[in-house]
Parts: C-alpha cells; sequence; structure tokens
C-alpha cells in the first residue's frame, strides 16, 4: 500500500511523536530501465529514476513533505523560499494542503511556466524580483531571521532528510546501491541528500556498498567546477541557473568521498540528452533533468567503461513544467488537414 515518504523511512527521519504525518502521494517513484540507451552506454545495465512522477512533478516533494511536517510542529503558520520553479511549485502545493500561507521569490525572467502556473494554482503569494536565484536566496535568508517564518529551501536541513529516501529506495529496488549515480546540480542540494542516504543505508548495512556521485552542473552555471561563484548563471535548463549554491561543500564531500566527479555539460548536450530520453526512452523530462544523462553520454563518449555497470540517472522533473522549451526545440511538425478519409490515409502512408 502506498504510504509516502514520512511513514516509509520514519525510523530514518527526523520524527517526534509531535511531528504530523501526511503524504500528497510523494516518493516510491519509478525506478525504470533502459530500453534503448543502454547500448550506446557501453552496453551498462542502466536505469532512470523518474522523480517527474511525484505529486508536483519534481524530487522537490520529498524534502518539501518533511520540512512543512516540521514547520506544522513548530507551530510556525507562514513558509518562504527562493526558486528557480520546483521549489516554489512543491512549497505551494504542501503549504496549500496544510493550510500555510506560502511566499515564493521567484527570478522576474526564465521561469519555467508550469511551475509558475502551480504556485499559483495552489494559491501562493508569488514575488517575482528583479533579479536571479542567488540573489532571491539572499533575500529570504534575511527575511527568515528576522519573521517569524520558516524557509523551505534545502538550507533548511529537513528538506535534505526527506530527500534521502530517494536514494534509500533506489537500494529498496535494486537490493544494493548503483555503482554510479548521475544526478543533476543546480544548488547542490539533491546530491548531497543522496550521499546522505547512501551513506546511512551502507552504515546499517542495508546496503553493501556505496555508488560514485557523478553531479553535472550546466556549462552557464558551473560554478562548482570552476571553483568560482558565477554571478551570472545562464543556461537553457533554467533549474540550475545558480551561481553560488547553498550545499557547495556537500557537494564536494559527495565527490570526494565517493570516489566521484562533479563535471558540466553544455547546453547542446543537455538539449542531446533531453530529446534522445524523449525518443528513445519514452521519458519526457525537463531540460535540467537531462544533465544526468548528458554526464553519462560525455563520460562515456570520452572512453570511460561502463559495461556491465549499474547506473542510475536521476530524472529531477517532468518535461510537461516547460511546454515553451519543448515546442522551442522539438519543432514539432504538426499537420492540418481537413477531415478527409483519403488525405488522412496519404498523411498516414508518408508519415
Ligand atoms: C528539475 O526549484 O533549485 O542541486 O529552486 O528543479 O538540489 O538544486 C531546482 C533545482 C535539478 C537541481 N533538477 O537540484 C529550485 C531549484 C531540477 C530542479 C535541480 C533542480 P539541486
Amino acid at each position: 500500500m502506498f504510504t509516502g515518504v514520512l511513514t516509509r523511512y520514519k525510523e530514518f527521519l527526523p520524527i517526534t511523536e509531535d511531528t504530523p504525518i501526511f503524504t500528497l502521494g510523494e516518493g516510491d517513484t519509478p525506478l525504470v530501465r533502459s530500453k534503448n540507451l543502454w547500448k550506446q552506454i557501453g552496453h551498462s545495465e542502466l536505469y532512470f529514476k523518474l522523480e517527474g512522477c511525484n505529486p508536483t512533478g519534481s524530487f522537490k516533494d520529498r524534502g518539501m513533505v518533511m520540512a512543512v511536517a516540521k514547520a506544522l510542529e513548530e507551530r510556525s503558520s507562514t513558509i518562504v523560499c527562493a526558486s528557480t520553479g520546483n521549489t516554489s511549485a512543491s512549497a505551494a502545493a504542501y503549504g496549500a494542503y496544510c493550510g500555510l500561507k506560502t511566499i515564493v521569490l521567484v527570478p522576474k525572467t526564465g521561469v519555467a511556466t508550469g511551475k509558475l502556473t502551480q504556485a499559483l494554482a495552489y494559491g501562493a503569494r508569488v514575488l517575482a524580483i528583479d533579479g536571479n536565484f542567488d540573489q532571491a536566496l539572499k533575500l529570504v535568508r534575511s527575511l527568515a531571521d528576522v519573521q517569524p517564518i520558516t524557509l523551505v529551501n534545502s538550507i533548511n536541513p529537513n528538506r535534505l532528510q526527506g530527500q534521502k529516501t530517494a536514494a534509500f529506495e533506489i537500494v529498496d529496488n535494486l537490493g544494493d546501491a548503483p555503482d554510479y549515480l548521475f544526478i543533476p546540480v543546480g544548488n547542490a542540494g539533491n546530491i548531497t541528500a543522496y550521499w546522505m542516504g547512501f551513506r546511512e543505508y551502507k552504515k546499517i548495512g542495508r546496503a553493501a556498498r556505496s555508488p560514485h556521485m557523478m553531479g553535472f552542473q550546466a556549462e552557464g552555471a558551473a560554478p562548482i567546477v570552476r571553483g568560482e561563484i558565477v554571478a551570472s548563471p545562464e543556461t537553457v535548463a533554467s533549474a540550475l541557473r545558480i551561481g553560488n549554491p547553498a550545499s557547495w561543500k556537500g557537494a564536494l564531500a559527495a565527490r570526494d568521498e565517493s570516489g566521484g566527479v562533479i563535471d558540466a555539460v553544455s547546453d547542446k548536450e543537455i538539449l542531446e540528452a533531453y530529446k534522445l530520453l524523449a525518443q528513445f526512452e519514452g521519458i519526457f523530462c525537463e531540460p535540467a533533468s537531462a544533465a544526468s544523462l548528458a554526464g553519462l553520454l560525455k563520460l562515456s563518449r570520452q572512453g570511460m567503461p561502463f559495461e556491465d555497470k549499474r547506473i542510475v540517472c536521476v530524472i529531477t522533473g517532468t518535461g510537461l513544467k516547460d511546454p515553451e522549451i519543448a515546442t522551442r526545440f522539438f519543432d514539432l511538425p504538426i499537420q492540418g488537414l481537413p477531415s478527409d478519409l483519403s488525405t488522412i490515409q496519404k498523411a498516414v502512408a508518408n508519415a
């Protein structure tokens, strides 16, 4: 039976007798075996963890359910976050469910339409600032310091606690950790959370090993790869437009402790992977999510051997979040035709 992450992984989470337990259906997302692309990647045993199947369409829900449960426990009445989009959609949904006032700060330009629409639909106050994500995060941090508001960005440790459950699920599904975990990196919360999850499971013997953590930033927003803050992060993957990640140190620790890498992929590589996922695996994700597969393809082409290796690519959010990018990039040839059988027959024959 479906339980949600708070119930399923209660013993691993900061849950007390006073923590309310609820779920909007987050977690227990599919781990789908690659049908076609594994052949291009050194005949690996390749899986995709479909985090777009969470209730608001991204992995953020795992952390949000925990952060909002703790906010309720602390009798908070307002939650706030900065976001490139998905965090705001998730905060707005959980805030609505719990009767909390939700305030989200987003960059005025570049947030995917679907994400903004979600925040508005769930009834959040959306404040669009004349600045980027990093500036928005700085503002909400200051705000939460001076007002009785709960910050639900991933600097709230409850967020990472909830998000680590995705690593638990992978091990529970596969019977052990994979050899490699490929994951997009923006604010670096998710890679930090996965690493925490894998480490915890190994420590108690539920996993015999832990994976190499392979994090990928977008080239125009790759502060960790470059070793310096990026003042104006730019990439087609709007979710990853982050120039000063809050969990920078967590990402470095995940890389170094696991023998992994943090590398960058270009917009071209991201869009290529985005298309391959849709057209060879039937997985429509948002561009940011394709950074994991783009990273894997890049390393594979550079000659890294993956034969028989068990690999999981985390697909962090659904493609429906960003219909404009899809329409622009896929350049969909929609054929307008009269409602006439012989015309349709000809079109079908030529398809
Ligand atoms: C689809 O919503 O930062 O490295 O404000 O939406 O944990 O930040 C989103 C990030 C990957 C990067 N994939 O994860 C936000 C936000 C998708 C995302 C990331 C994001 P982190």
